[in-house]
């Protein structure tokens, strides 16, 4: 069996659920050959990634795939890529709004996921269900953690990737998608990790 930690994120911007975190709480435990650990992250620059690392150092994953809430889209979205910035519009969860700060001072502008976000769209899409790959994580909290894991695992053999989904149905807010097609479609896109649609 190979190990994957999936993350979701506490509540924030005064909402009171994140469809990310229980989305990840009701996935199966195992997907396809890969037994989950399921991490709750806080919405705070910084924090959320070391969540992610320290649990990391303890369960050695094979595949860390984080999941957040993006307001606005209609479909689940696997990001390509997390850049060197932090910028928000709205305070994290501990008060703190940078304004155009780099994530790690002399790093690199920017990584590409190292989970194959497109063939994962691609897998969510032929399932029935609204998926497209997105070229950017924004430069709030969600992107902090892809680029601060894809940054940390490079050259690595842990692989790291992010998806955004929708507001699920229950948080009354358009455009939103069911907590059903939520689960379903993380579901085909952990299955799709190692799997060749070409086959
Ligand atoms: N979405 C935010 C942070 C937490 C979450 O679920 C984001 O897109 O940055």
């Amino acid at each position: 069996m190979k190990r994957l930690l999936i993350t979701g994120f506490e509540p924030f911007d005064k909402e009171v659920i994140n469809p990310s975190w229980e989305a990840v709480k009701l996935l199966p435990d195992e997907i396809n050959g890969y037994t989950l650990d399921k991490l709750l992250l806080p919405v705070v620059f910084g924090k959320a990634a070391e969540t992610v690392t320290e649990a990391a150092g303890k369960l050695s994953p094979d595949v860390i795939l984080c999941i957040g809430q993006a307001g606005g889209r209609r479909a689940i979205t696997p990001e390509l890529v997390g850049i060197n910035l932090r910028h928000a519009s709205i305070p994290d969860n501990a008060g703190y709004m940078p304004k155009d700060e780099p994530i790690i001072q002399g790093g690199e502008s920017a990584h590409f996921s190292t989970l194959p976000a497109r063939r994962m769209a691609e897998a969510i899409k032929a399932s029935g269900i609204p998926s497209e790959v997105s070229y950017s994580a924004g430069a709030y909290v969600c992107n902090d953690v892809l680029y601060t894991l894809l940054s940390r695992f490079k050259g690595t053999d842990t692989r790291v990737g992010f998806i955004h989904i929708p507001y699920s149905s229950e948080q009354n807010k358009e455009p939103c998608m069911t907590m059903e097609n939520i689960i379903k479609g993380l579901t085909v896109a952990v299955e799709s990790i190692d799997c060749d649609l070409t086959k």
